[in-house]
């Protein structure tokens, strides 16, 4: 699957935290109600078998909606449910290494924090770059903010699309105005929220208009 870049702009990337009595794939409907535009897999505590029962429920859900459901990490479980992509950080395999095992049309993601690591990415054959923290954030405990300035560095050194993530809320997103990203990944923001459809619909409308923006200020836009 090739990426579109409008599919990147409300990224949510799932936590179990806040089920509430819930499943995850009611959660993730919620958010796809409210606009999500990509969703992502990311379960680190739970075993493989729990993992691949999760990860097709909520698969079912993202199919339903046409919206495309990728995996952390787990390239085998990609492979093996025929998921349309993954997320790899900068310890995790290689984008190179991922292509081979999963062929052309998979999308593949990387963490990058510097503009060499985003090259580097993009060179392997990475699909879309994910950049951060954006802010100080509970939600993931190996990670640092970066700088800001990063973001348009990161942007303007690569062709393949660019999000920010770690951190980012309704009240702060704005701050990004104008780092050249097509779009934000967030979990809390969304799945900690009272009401999910909601808190992703006003997150949607923020970050639409800020992506507009920036394509018409680095010329990335369609
Ligand atoms: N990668 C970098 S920061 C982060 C991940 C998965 C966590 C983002 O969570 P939140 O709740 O949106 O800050
Ligand atoms: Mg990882």
């Amino acid at each position: 699957m090739n990426i579109d870049k409008k599919d990147l702009t409300l990224y949510a990337v799932t936590d179990s935290h806040w089920l509430d009595g819930r499943s995850l794939a009611e959660q993730v409907q919620e958010a796809i109600a409210g606009g999500v535009t990509c969703v992502q897999l990311r379960e680190k505590n739970v075993t493989d078998e729990e993992r691949e029962r999760i990860a097709l429920e909520v698969q079912k859900v993202c199919k339903d909606h046409k919206i495309p459901f990728l995996i952390d990490d787990d390239v085998d479980l990609v492979r093996k449910i025929d998921a349309d992509g993954v997320h790899v950080g900068q310890s995790d395999m290689e984008a190179e290494n991922v292509r081979k095992i999963l062929g052309p049309h998979k999308i593949i993601g990387v963490t990058a924090k510097t503009v060499e690591q985003a090259k580097r990415a993009e060179a392997m054959g990475a699909d879309y770059l994910g950049v951060g923290a954006a802010f100080p954030t509970g939600t993931k405990k190996d990670t640092y903010v970066i700088e800001h300035k990063v973001y348009k560095a990161i942007s303007e050194a690569v062709k393949i699309p660019i999000i920010a993530i770690g951190g980012i809320t309704q009240e702060n997103v704005t701050e990004l105005n104008g780092s050249g990203i097509a779009g934000v990944a967030v979990v809390s923001a969304i799945f900690a929220a009272d009401d999910i459809t909601d808190a992703a619909s006003r997150l949607k409308a923020t970050v639409s208009e800020m992506v507009d923006l920036n394509n018409m200020l680095y010329n990335k836009g369609e």
